[in-house]
């Protein structure tokens, strides 16, 4: 990628990242009936400096087919609280027990166990309450909502999960590996982009342009963390390095070599630019986020 492309992807996240955050922060006030305690918790981890990936995709995927930030701002919040959500409760000592997140200690280090299962909780259900009464019409919020709901259940987010944590998986299987990463990190990746075209009114071409897009995006995200993991530091990433890799998980460099991991976190790059064609003259936000996706230091 160019240099100019990297500056206004930075000038663009950096805008969007500001408006995202903002809304929020509004979003996590709440009324008297929120205790002290769990709104703090919520907004502790909500607002955190984290990449905001997931809310930009929404927001460039509307804008790759011209709809306005404007009417996405509600879903990319959404998808935003999700996200956190899960990784609240990943954090926890029974699922990854982890003590460093977004480069501070993790909510129920900060704020104690109990509290941090409720954020997540409320994370959780506040995200469909913004798509079904700030998405309009109402029959693109009902869609959104199961999109989300999706991508965000059994079958997907939280049957990933459990698979990972169920472990039983042997090394070298790829394909067990893909399955993992296809539904805890890929299936949010699509929904993000899936709720950003609905929220436009896409039409079929375009929808099928995004998730093209989108399935490739998913696994560079995942090769991009496990090389990470692998190389990375802990201060940058702003969460624990070397975990995964250290008790054994099944990781793309632990499978194909980093070499060759990166091979094909380049390759998917350029295959998943490629089928944004049909949005052009605006599927510069998205070109610029892949790249952006494969050479991210944390
Ligand atoms: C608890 C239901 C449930 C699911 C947890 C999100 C997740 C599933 C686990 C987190 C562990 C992990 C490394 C997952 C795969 C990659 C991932 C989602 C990393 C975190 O996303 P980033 O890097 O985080 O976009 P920020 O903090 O920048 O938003």
């Amino acid at each position: 990628m160019t240099e100019s492309a990297v500056f206004s992807l930075d000038c663009y996240s950096q805008q969007v990242r500001d408006s995202i955050d903002r809304a929020l922060d509004a979003y996590t006030i709440f009324d008297r009936g929120c205790p002290a305690k769990l709104r703090e918790a919520i907004r502790y981890s909500l607002l955190a400096p984290g990449k905001r990936l997931r809310p930009m995709l929404v927001l460039m995927a509307a804008e790759s087919c011209q709809g306005t930030t404007e009417a996405a701002l509600p879903a990319a919040c959404a998808v935003e609280m999700v996200h956190t959500y899960s990784l609240i409760h990943d954090d926890l000592p029974a699922m990854d027990d982890d003590d460093l997140r977004r480069g501070l200690p993790t909510c129920h280090k900060a704020h104690g166990e109990a509290v941090a299962i409720l954020a997540g909780d409320a994370l959780l259900t506040l995200a469909f309450e913004v798509l079904a009464r700030d998405i309009r019409p109402a029959s693109t919020a009902a869609e959104c909502c199961a999109v989300l709901a999706r991508a965000a259940g059994a079958s997907e987010l939280v049957g990933g999960q459990a698979d990972d944590l169920a472990g039983e998986f042997s090394a070298g299987d790829l394909e067990s590996l893909e399955s993992i990463h296809r539904r805890k990190t890929g299936a949010m990746f699509l929904a993000s982009l899936q709720l950003g075209a609905l929220v436009a009114g896409a039409n079929a071409e375009q929808h099928e342009a995004l998730h093209e897009y989108g399935r490739r995006l998913g696994l560079v995200f995942q090769i991009t963390d496990d090389l990470l993991d692998v190389r990375g530091d802990a201060a940058a990433m702003g969460k624990r390095a070397g975990k995964d890799s250290g008790r054994g998980k099944l990781t793309f460099p632990g499978i194909l070599g980093v070499e060759k991991s990166v091979h094909q976190a380049e390759t998917l790059v350029r295959e998943a630019c490629a089928a944004l064609e049909p949005l052009e003259p605006h599927a510069g936000g998205l070109k610029a986020l892949a790249h952006y996706v494969l050479q991210r230091n944390h």
